[in-house]
């Protein structure tokens, strides 16, 4: 989804065979131990703001305040559905 809505991102390894779900710094983005999370640094208002679950991430993504996201709903949509 991130190349989807074109936009920048930094790819950060978490080697859930190692355990490094359960470090607290990744705790602290990702609560519920699990990958994908992501951190948007220019998230509602300008604040930082991290995610966990997929879903969630998907939904936030095309709906992010800067509207940089060029893809839509309504475009994945009709991609899907051929
Ligand atoms: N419902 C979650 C599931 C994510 C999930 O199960 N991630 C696995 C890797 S595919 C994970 O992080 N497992 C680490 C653990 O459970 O400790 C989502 O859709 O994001």
């Amino acid at each position: 989804m991130l190349e989807e809505c074109a936009l920048p991102y930094n790819v950060h390894a978490v080697d859930i065979g190692a355990g490094d779900q359960f470090k607290p710094e990744f705790l602290k983005i990702s609560p519920n131990n699990k990958i994908p999370a992501i951190v948007d640094p220019e998230g509602p208002d300008g604040q930082p703001i991290s995610l966990f679950e997929s879903g969630a991430i998907l939904i936030y993504l095309p709906a992010r305040p800067d509207d940089s996201c060029r893809a839509t709903y309504a475009a994945s949509t009709r991609h899907c559905n051929g």
